[in-house]
């Protein structure tokens, strides 16, 4: 008989135990050691997962540069209907991934549905490129010449995922890198080992060969760090937080490695007099609450003129109190729990600043903790009003459920408080006015902008990602992805049969 584990979930030698996929075999950490991963909503065990170190992340580095050759030699198309295999997988395993996902990190199942369904959309357009991968073929500036650029893989990927969206996310890095002919050693969030497991045992269902994708799991610490700083890896992907995003690019500028990163945001809609208030009250919810506020495209800031204002904010609070909070697998559920309990201090601690400086505590602001709440990691919808532009609240990443309500006098000065901050991912705009939209999409400082919609809901086709602090420049999804996971080559081929020199032998003579 197996003893009973520590939240009553049955006999703990039932709870399943995943390894490493190194090499294309699955393989406990070399220590033994395991970690376990908790259902947000309840406590309860998922399962236990190889706490790595750094051997095991050289091995998987290892196992990805042996498998480079062969992958990198195998042609785009070949590559790219391995991704669609894959694709066509995780169609097939999209609801018990859905599931799993809701257990594991919380979102609501719609919602695990539709990062399951990013992932999906983004292997196929990746499969796509695997006959497009398209470089410039140029005329030369010398006759009997032919001049053109090719994209070139790097070598082995390093990519570092966050919880918040398990599937979508590591798809996104995964896919561009792998049509590139890259392979990849895949580090997931802690919080979300699972979802990466069932994940990367449909990239093996789909027939990549041994070593292409690797999979290793554990802490920032003892597998982050020592993956993005193995002399092996040649581009680091990473999503996650500001702070570890610098001590990444550090450590990653120490070896000259390419770098992408996605930082964060702290997002605003701008409702303006005009706006269709119904409609921007719908966006508003959508994209505060949605994932209980745990994107990096969560609206966490309105910004609304004052003609409107009051009665914006009388209606998100009559809205905001009638989502119902409870485990995302139940119907009806609008809000997920948070991540952990750590996320629940950390919104408290808002709530707090935001009352110290002066704002007005609209709505929600404290856990829930009524009946089966008491169980996960819960806070209520929180409104704050009559926030000012520059304070915390206003200017600091809270990644949970609050919402900051800016009034401002008129658009210039809503374009002010939206640009004014570190952050730059994504904004919106409600309007009924074509040309304001227009002005708005041109004075909006972010990678991402909407008119009429809210924050949330990028779509894969597009390049993601942001300016500022939000990143490095670099873009996922789209074929802008392609960028970050290819080299570029120009190739000139000469075939005048003599010595022609660029820049002279084209001149005028005389
Ligand atoms: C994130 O939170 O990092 O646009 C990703 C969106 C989603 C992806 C969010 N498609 O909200």
């Amino acid at each position: 008989m197996g003893e009973e584990g520590p939240m009553g979930e049955g006999p703990a030698s039932r709870v399943a135990e995943h390894g490493n996929f190194i090499g294309g075999a699955w393989r406990p950490a070399s220590s033994g050691r395991t970690f376990e991963s908790r259902n947000p909503a309840d406590g309860r065990l998922i399962g236990r997962f190889a706490a790595s170190q750094g051997v095991d992340v050289t091995a998987a580095v290892a196992a990805a540069r042996a498998a480079f050759p062969d992958w990198r030699a195998t042609p785009a198309p070949r590559r790219g209907e391995l991704l669609y295999r894959f694709g066509a997988l995780l169609t097939q395993h999209k609801e018990e991934l859905a599931r799993a996902m809701t257990e594991e990190m919380g979102k609501v199942l719609e919602e695990a549905r539709g990062d399951v369904q990013e992932g999906i959309d983004i292997a196929y357009l990746m499969a796509g490129e695997g006959r497009r991968l398209f470089g410039d073929v140029v005329p030369s500036e010398l006759p009997d010449k032919w001049a053109m650029s090719v994209r070139e893989p790097l070598g082995v990927a390093a990519l570092i995922t966050p919880w918040n969206f398990p599937v979508a996310i590591p798809c996104w890095k995964m896919m561009p890198a792998l049509v590139a002919g890259n392979c990849v050693v895949l580090k997931p969030a802690s919080a979300t080992p699972h979802c990466a497991v069932l994940l990367v045992r449909i990239l093996e269902e789909a027939g990549l060969p041994p070593g292409v994708v690797n999979l290793v799991t554990g802490s920032g610490a003892q597998v982050g760090m020592p993956l993005v700083k193995d002399p092996d890896v040649d581009v680091v992907g990473f999503t996650g937080n500001g702070e570890t995003g610098r001590t990444i690019a550090v450590a990653a500028a120490e070896r000259g490695t390419r770098l992408s990163m996605e930082l964060g945001g702290k997002n605003a809609i701008v409702v303006l007099d005009d706006a269709d208030l119904e409609l921007a009250v719908e966006g508003i919810i959508w994209s505060a609450f949605g994932t209980t506020g745990q994107r990096c495209t969560a609206c966490s800031r309105v910004i609304v003129s004052d003609g409107i204002a009051d009665d914006l904010v009388a209606r998100l609070i009559e809205r905001a109190g009638a989502l119902r909070l409870g485990s995302g697998l139940e119907p009806g559920v609008d809000v997920g729990p948070l991540i952990d309990a750590a996320a629940v201090e950390k919104v408290e601690r808002y709530v707090a600043i935001g009352q110290a400086e002066g704002a007005v505590l609209a709505c929600g602001g404290r856990p829930a903790i009524s009946g089966a709440l008491a169980q996960g990691h819960f806070f209520e919808a929180t409104i704050f009003d009559r926030v000012e532009p520059t304070s915390r609240l206003a200017q600091e990443e809270i990644f949970g459920p609050l919402l900051s309500v800016i009034r401002v006098a008129d658009y210039e000065a809503a374009v002010n408080v939206a640009r004014g901050v570190r952050y730059g991912l994504s904004s919106s705009i409600f309007t009924s006015d074509v040309s304001t939209a227009f002005r708005a999409m041109r004075d909006f400082d972010t990678g991402i902008v909407y008119v009429n919609a809210g924050t949330i809901g990028a779509e894969t086709h597009l390049p993601f990602g942001g300016t500022k602090a939000t990143g490095n420049g670099q873009r996922e999804a789209g074929h802008a992805a392609l960028d970050t996971y290819t080299e570029w080559k120009a190739v000139y081929v000469d075939y005048s049969g003599r010595l022609q020199r660029a820049q002279i032998d084209n001149q005028p003579q005389g």
